[in-house]
């Protein structure tokens, strides 16, 4: 091993490296990355005392703070009732809990506040192999940590979609406690209206894992969840909703059943799984939030028709992009089988020699014990979008993709030029510049 003083000064030359790399080098298609506008880095900048205070206690009906065990909170306990306020507005829902600090923490404390208040311990999931989060599945936390017992949805391969009518069979017959719906590989809106009255005969809650398409919903481009008969909301904060890493919940306390299950998921917070809560990014998810308000309409427009001209565009140039039938997608991402190039992994590994940043995935009909080497892409178009790339760009980058793909150049040709778009494309649009510039637009409006 180094000694200390080579190990501290490579670790801060590999942050600034970091930094220089994918800021600034690289073309980020990684549909779980959100991009925050220079407000919202300001605002966690301005945080910076929060960053390193505690907080810790007990939440109302309303998600504001209703007990702190500490002294100094009176900023504190204003910024996050603030913030809570401002999602509440955003997603027009009665309660609202921040003090997640990821999309899973979301779910765990979700799943283990809903599996309380449910009648039994049954949750019914989309497929892990389908798109599913691995905290909902029993191989990760609803299972392994929680001990839940997890029934699967029936999933349509073809329609990359949970089949509604079989679905239906299955929560009949399961009679489960919880049913959610969304996930990390999610290009078409789930049948979440089709199977709320099931739900109901069952007297199942429902949760949404929204972590994806958050940003999208903001921007009304994507199913509303709650709008269509889900409980909650659980979701991060930082993908295509563009804010800072954390986690939220939302729903409305508007009966007693409600406030049941509220409650026993306030209490899976504080005290089962948060002590301290990280408050100092609090202030810039209301900057990010704001930004949704204002700009998430045409943001989310323009992020979906990106999506979709990708997805055209690799079609029509050899590439099987999945579900050609159904315009490849409804949101930010598409899915792309590249078995005949090589497979995920190769291609993955290719375009990040170019600096195109990418993940593979194992698509629903891969063998699933075969993780390493999937046939598959995941492909965001969040961050592009929130540059400023409109369709003309997006097949000016998929030229690029294809060469590298098809192997007609080398990915370290290919990245000069990668380099040479990215710097065409170095502002965050659909945002503001600082924090005075967002105070100044709302004191006006
Ligand atoms: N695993 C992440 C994703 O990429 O979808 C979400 O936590």
């Amino acid at each position: 091993m180094d000694n200390l003083a080579d190990l501290v000064f490579k670790l801060v030359e590999a942050a600034r490296n970091h930094e220089e790399y994918r800021d600034k080098e690289c073309i980020n298609l990684i549909a779980s990355e959100g991009l925050k506008s220079p407000a919202v880095k300001q605002m966690l900048c301005l945080a910076a005392d929060l960053e390193g205070r505690y907080a810790e206690g007990e939440n109302d009906r309303e998600g504001h703070v209703k007990k702190r065990y500490y002294q100094g909170q009176k900023y504190m306990t204003l910024i996050e009732n603030y913030a809570t306020d401002i999602m509440k507005n955003l997603f027009n829902c009665t309660w609202g809990d921040l003090r997640l600090v990821s999309g899973t923490h979301a779910n765990l404390a979700t799943f283990k506040g809903l599996s309380t208040a449910a009648k039994n311990r049954k949750m019914v999931v989309t497929p892990l192999s389908c798109g599913a989060h691995i905290s909902h599945d029993y191989a990760g936390l609803a299972g392994s940590v929680l001990g839940l017992e997890n029934i699967n949805h029936v999933y349509n391969f073809e329609e990359f979609n949970i089949d509604p009518d079989k679905s239906a069979d299955v929560i009949r017959a399961a009679k489960p406690g919880i049913v959610t719906f969304g996930g990390s590989l999610f290009l078409f809106p789930h049948p979440v209206k089709e199977l709320k009255e099931v739900c109901d005969e069952v007297e199942a809650y429902v949760a949404y894992d929204a972590s994806h398409v958050l940003g999208l919903i903001a921007g009304g481009e994507f199913q509303d969840p709650l709008k269509e008969g889900a409980d909650f909301i659980t979701s991060s904060s930082h993908k295509t909703f563009p804010g800072p890493q954390g986690g939220v919940i939302l729903g409305n306390a508007k009966d007693q059943r409600m406030e049941k299950a509220i409650k026993a998921i306030q209490f899976a917070i504080f005290p089962l799984s948060a002590s301290n809560t990280h408050l100092g990014r609090l202030p810039a998810v209301g900057i990010a939030a704001l930004e949704m308000k204002l700009f998430g309409a045409e943001l989310a427009k323009q992020t979906v028709k990106n999506a979709q001209t990708a997805g055209q565009y690799l079609y029509e140039n050899g590439v099987k992009v999945v579900c050609p039938d159904k315009g490849f997608t409804r949101s930010h991402q598409i899915a792309v089988d590249v078995c005949d190039f090589g497979g995920g992994k190769k291609i993955a590994q290719d375009l990040e020699d170019a600096n195109i940043i990418l993940n593979k995935n194992l698509l629903p009909y891969n063998n699933q014990n075969d993780r390493d080497n999937p046939s598959g892409l995941r492909i965001g178009f969040q961050d592009v979008t929130r540059r400023g790339f409109k369709e003309g760009d997006i097949k000016h980058l998929c030229d690029l993709m294809l060469s590298v793909i098809k192997g007609k150049r080398k990915p370290s040709e290919v990245k000069e030029d990668v380099i040479a778009l990215k710097k065409e494309f170095n502002q965050v649009k659909y945002g503001f510049q600082s924090v005075e510039e967002a105070v100044s637009y709302v004191s006006k409006a």
